[in-house]
């Protein structure tokens, strides 16, 4: 099986997979917010909270790992993108950072299965069109480098991110595959 078919592109709500971890993507605080964050820390439980708090943080392109307490998933991977800020601040290799943290995470929690949400592309205002392919290559890159790990979920919320996605996909499969 090839990289590319390792990755799946859904839509839906990512607290609901049957996963080994599913990626939230949060702030610099690790103390909760808004959208995937809010969703991720209502399905968990008040219990979550509390471990992210033991954390004290975590700088941004980074990430870092607590149970999933009351979700399917096992582990939630808190990643914090980059805020958007026109792209001339490091945005790209910061969201790129982002995914290759949670990729190590994965592979040091020997997990088979993840999900990832569209960091940064929500409140963060990342333009979807640009974070999908880094978001596509940085995980197959990682995926070259991690047998264990038989199937990334790209979780779109809405049918737009989906479509970018689905878009980004179709460009990148051949270069990526011939790789
Ligand atoms: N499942 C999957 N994707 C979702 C869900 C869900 N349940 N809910 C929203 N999304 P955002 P950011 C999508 O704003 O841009 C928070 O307050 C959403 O449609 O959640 O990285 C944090 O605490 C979008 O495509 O995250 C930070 O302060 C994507 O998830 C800040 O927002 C990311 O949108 C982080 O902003």
């Amino acid at each position: 099986m090839t990289c590319m078919q390792r990755i799946e592109l859904i839509q839906g709500d990512i607290t609901q997979l049957n996963v080994d971890a599913i990626v939230n993507a949060a702030n610099s605080s690790l103390l909760g917010g808004g959208g995937v964050d809010g969703a991720i820390h209502r399905a968990a439980g008040p219990e979550l909270l509390e471990a992210c708090r033991k954390l004290g943080g975590c700088p941004t392109g980074q990430a870092k790992a607590t149970p999933g307490f009351r979700l399917p998933a096992k582990y939630v991977f808190h990643a914090v993108g980059p805020v958007w800020r026109g792209g001339g601040h490091g945005e790209e290799e910061l969201l790129a950072s982002c995914y290759r943290a949670c990729m190590r995470l994965a592979q040091e929690y020997g997990v088979s299965t993840i999900a990832f949400p569209a960091i940064s592309c929500g409140a963060y205002g990342f333009p979807v069109e640009r974070a999908a392919p880094i978001a596509i290559a940085t995980i197959a890159q990682a995926l070259k480098e991690n047998p264990k790990l038989q199937k990334v979920y790209l979780v779109c919320f809405d049918r737009a991110t989906y479509q970018a996605y689905q878009e980004a996909l179709t460009h990148l499969q051949g270069p990526i595959d011939a790789d």
